[in-house]
């Protein structure tokens, strides 16, 4: 078993979609090892997604994850990072496959519902930005 990453993003939240999507991973056979409910700040996201810097899209990206709660999750499965990135579909909704999360519950590309790690290297950074090792003790 690994661990991996996801994040329910401001879209979901204020949609009220996040029971049904955490319904939805737990059914496809991720299990929840620690979640949070919490409000990026502007460091904060623009930290976790350092990585897109100089992307045209970033200051929006931003924007739209500090404008409301977000639910950072640590889910467990054989091979979490990949499934996980293949049950919620392609970053942009309308290329994701058919019952996939961003198929059933996101918006547009950046209003995308829901952010998984996208390699099992990341997704221990990932992890580690959200939760501690306390965190997950006792949790398997
Ligand atoms: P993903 O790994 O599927 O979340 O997608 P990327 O790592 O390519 O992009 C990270 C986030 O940037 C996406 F969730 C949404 C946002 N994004 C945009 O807003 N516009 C784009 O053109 C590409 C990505």
């Amino acid at each position: 078993m690994t661990t991996t990453l996801a994040i329910l993003k401001p879209d979901t939240i204020s949609a009220g979609h996040a029971g049904k999507i955490l319904a939805h991973l737990e059914a496809a056979g991720f299990r929840l090892r620690a979640c949070r409910f919490t409000r990026l700040n502007g460091l904060q996201a623009e930290a976790f997604y350092a990585v897109h810097r100089d992307r045209p899209f970033f200051r929006s990206l931003v924007s739209f994850m500090t404008s409301g709660p977000v639910l950072p999750m640590v889910l467990e499965a054989d091979d979490a990072a990949a499934r996980l990135r293949e049950a919620i579909g392609a970053t942009d909704p309308e290329e994701a496959a058919h019952g996939t999360v961003r198929a059933l519950y996101a918006k547009s590309t950046e209003r995308n519902a829901i952010h998984a790690s996208d390699s099992e290297e990341n997704a221990a950074r990932e992890i580690a930005f959200f939760f501690s090792e306390a965190d997950l003790l006792g949790s398997e």
